[in-house]
């Protein structure tokens, strides 16, 4: 998605973590039949970088997995146990297995045939990239709010002589209906859900606005008012799905390693690190998500179409009601549902210009925040959740809203789905100041996730880099592979639900699978008390649960439906630039293509005409044999605007092929004119 957002002040200074060590070789290749090991490794060596070429044999145990070139092959008798600095050169990498971490003997019944590089999160190449973007480091960490809104009545906690403050309620009857703003009222009681209060200080010639700070709180009257719940937390646990918007298992490691070592340790969190995401934006993978649909469309490695489910017609112009989606699975079941996303635009629904949702569709929304925040708010109140000077943000309010959900319905069967989108979708290392405060909230409902089924997951990998960045094989890497780790209630740990995820967190995963594990949560496993393994078709659905063995025919580029251009199994690929007026072809080719899509868009008159620079690189990928090859080029315009693209070409007729385009400068509101027609990233506007 692309965030209207303005430019924040950020100091830039080179990096340093504790952790960043050189890694000597930037580049080794390490073949893994066992990638769970790999990761397993990664993660207890960071230091030593690692290029794992994966291959799944059904040899058993006997073979983890070796250093070796690209080219070899695993051996099968490379199981004794070697200390960690033999570790070296090309020697085989065995981890020192504990219990714990240990998995069943059983033979491995699939060979996917999907190679995935792993990297050390801070190899060399990937350093220069990770500079200082906290721009709340200055932040004033001792700032308090002047006013609360605590068991239904909002008051002032901090008297200032000459100041006066009052509240006012910013209240949506439904979602589609303009806000209401009562006047401004004295403290005292109120069933206000989103309050804003604000104080004033006595100038010379006017009263100046001093304050201004945004409340929240699940009244009571609206709790009482809730049915029954006809389900029990015994056999229907909660269900937390967290998104951070744009984050990698490499970026996670990096920016958010207390949270991720307290999620791991504390609630035996299982990592996913092959996931691919389905479409481009956050909404094309939203929609995989939470409606099971494909929305854009599409060709799979090896040529098979993938056709989108709903063309942009159905998924933006129409709205989503009578749409079947996972709210409303969870609301019909009996859960108590709430939906929070940062941003007011809605990730999920809007994002930017589409209908969304008319009604409401979950218990709870923290929609009205985003707006007192991003519209209908006074100067103050938008000011304050900033970052850069009171040190809050609007994910901290969304996490407080998460907070008194989660106390208000604690006596029955919850479902949150929290969008975190202004964590990490700016730069690469932003997440970091999310660090802390995630790691606090995590260890103040440390009973509550253990409980509960905690997704942590993202929507793409990370998009806003510079094009310097997605030259590096890290940074082209990490563009495509989305976040995930999932943990499950502590009473369900011990019935082999660990042991099937962790067979599953070593094959190619998308985003269809994670929603077929939330389908599976809901609606399969309670009947058997989560103990069923046995591989579940669920009808109308793509994906495969992650708490069961999922089908063991191969999962890879050419059989999961991921177009081909976000699919993370390596392909073999050559480097083309150095052939005679080829890059030329192709970057002009497709400079003329989105020219031409910009006519069908109908949008010529708002929108710029762009003119190569410079095509960064060129790659062919695969074999080309047969009649097809498929390219792989990244081209700079004269606008700053920056594309990747695949392009196929018949190499009989030359007739090329483009793939769903991705935009890579930071694009912002250089794209917006185009909203009120037909929105697209490949807009530059003409003013
Ligand atoms: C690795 O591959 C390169 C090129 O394919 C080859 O020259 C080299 O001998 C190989 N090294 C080993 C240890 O297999
Ligand atoms: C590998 O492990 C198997 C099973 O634990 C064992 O029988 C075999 O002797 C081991 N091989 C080596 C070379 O250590
Ligand atoms: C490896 O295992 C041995 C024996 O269990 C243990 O003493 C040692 O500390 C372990 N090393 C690491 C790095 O975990
Ligand atoms: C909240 O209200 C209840 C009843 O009105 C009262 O007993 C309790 O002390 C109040 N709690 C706080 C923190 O004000
Ligand atoms: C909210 O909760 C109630 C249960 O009290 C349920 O009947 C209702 O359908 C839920 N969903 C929405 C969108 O309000
Ligand atoms: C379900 O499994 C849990 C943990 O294994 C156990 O405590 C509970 O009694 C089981 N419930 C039923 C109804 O069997
Ligand atoms: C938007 O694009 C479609 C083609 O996808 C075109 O038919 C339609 O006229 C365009 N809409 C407007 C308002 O120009
Ligand atoms: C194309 O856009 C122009 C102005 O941007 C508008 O007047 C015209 O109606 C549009 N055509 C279609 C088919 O929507
Ligand atoms: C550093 C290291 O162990 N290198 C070894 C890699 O493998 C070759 C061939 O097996 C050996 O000759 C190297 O010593």
């Amino acid at each position: 998605m692309s965030l209207a957002n303005e430019e924040k002040k950020c100091l830039l200074f080179e990096y340093e973590h504790e952790k960043c060590k050189p890694s000597g070789k930037s580049r080794r290749f390490v073949n893994a039949n066992r990638l769970f090991y790999t990761l397993f490794i990664v993660s207890v060596l960071v230091f030593i970088a690692l290029y794992a070429a994966i291959s799944w044999h059904d040899k058993g145990l006997n073979n983890y997995f070796s250093t070796v070139n690209d080219s070899k092959s695993i051996t099968d008798q490379e199981n004794s146990t070697k200390s960690d600095s033999e570790i070296s050169g090309n020697s085989t990498i065995i981890p020192n297995l504990t219990t714990s971490e240990s998995i069943s003997t059983t033979q491995i019944p699939f060979k996917d045939d999907c190679s995935v590089p792993v990297f050390d999160p801070w190899d060399e190449t990937v350093k220069p990239f990770l500079t200082d973007t906290d721009f709340t480091k200055n932040c004033d960490r001792t700032w308090k709010p002047y006013t609360e809104l605590k068991n239904g009545t909002w008051r002032i906690v901090q008297e200032k002589p000459g100041m006066s403050c009052k509240a006012r309620c910013h209240h949506f009857p439904d979602l589609t209906s303009s806000v209401k703003i009562s006047d401004w009222f004295e403290p005292g009681p109120t069933d206000c859900q989103f309050l804003e209060a604000a104080c004033w200080e006595k100038g010379l010639i006017s009263e100046k606005e001093v304050y201004g700070y945004i409340h929240t709180q699940i009244p009571p009257s609206k709790r009482e008012k809730m049915e029954k719940p006809k389900i029990r937390k015994s056999e229907n646990p909660d269900v937390f799905v967290f998104i951070l918007d744009s984050i990698t298992p490499h970026s996670a490691k990096r920016s958010l390693p207390k949270t991720l070592e307290h999620f791991k340790s504390k609630h035996q969190a299982v990592d996913f690190p092959f996931l691919s995401q389905v479409g481009v934006r956050s909404q094309m993978n939203a929609f995989a998500l939470f409606f099971g649909k494909q929305v854009e469309a599409g060709t799979i490695k090896g040529g098979k179409p993938l056709e989108a489910d709903w063309a942009e017609e159905e998924y933006c112009k129409k709205y989503l009601d009578d749409k079947h989606n996972i709210f409303r699975d969870f609301g019909d079941a009996g859960y108590t549902t709430v939906h929070i996303d940062d941003w007011y635009l809605q990730t999920l629904t809007y994002n930017p210009v589409c209908l969304g949702f008319e009604h409401y569709y979950t218990n709870h929304t923290f929609y009205p925040f985003t707006y007192i925040n991003e519209v209908s708010g006074i100067k103050k109140t938008k000011d304050s959740l900033k970052g850069s000077d009171l040190c809050r943000e609007s994910f901290h309010g969304a996490i407080d809203y998460f907070d008194q959900f989660a106390e208000a319905y604690s006596d029955r069967p919850m479902f949150a789905l929290q969008w975190f989108v202004m964590l990490g979708h700016e730069k690469l290392t932003w997440a970091k100041r999310g660090d802390d405060p995630m790691l606090a909230w995590f260890e103040r409902n440390f009973e509550l996730f253990d409980n509960a089924f905690v997704i942590i997951t993202s929507d793409h990998g990370f998009r806003a880099g510079s094009s310097d960045y997605y030259q590096t094989e890290i940074g082209a890497f990490e563009k495509h592979n989305p976040f995930l780790q999932i943990s499950v209630p502590k009473k369900y740990r011990d019935n082999g639900i660990l042991e099937v995820m962790r067979e599953n967190a070593q094959r190619l995963q998308t985003h269809y699978d994670t929603r077929a594990t939330i389908l599976d949560i809901l609606k399969y496993q309670p009947s058997s008390n989560f103990t069923d393994r046995s591989t579940l078709k669920i009808p109308d659905e793509k994906g495969n649960s992650y708490l069961r063995h999922q089908p063991s025919t191969p999962r890879n580029c050419e059989t999961l439906p991921i177009p081909q251009q976000y699919c993370i199994c390596k392909s073999k690929s050559t480097d083309m630039m150095n052939v005679d007026g080829l890059a030329d072809r192709f970057g002009n080719a497709l400079l003329k293509h989105i020219e031409d899509e910009l006519v069908r868009l109908n949008l010529t008159s708002l929108c710029h005409s762009f003119k190569v620079t410079e095509v960064v690189s060129l790659d062919l990928h695969g074999d080309s044999i047969g009649s097809k090859a498929m390219y792989q080029i990244s081209v700079k315009t004269n606008l700053p605007a920056h594309f990747d693209a695949v392009i196929t070409e018949d190499k009989e007729t030359g007739k090329m092929e483009f793939e769903e385009i991705e935009r890579l400068d930071r694009y912002g509101t250089t794209a917006d004119c185009s909203a009120p027609i037909n929105f697209t990233s490949l807009c530059y506007c003409k003013n």
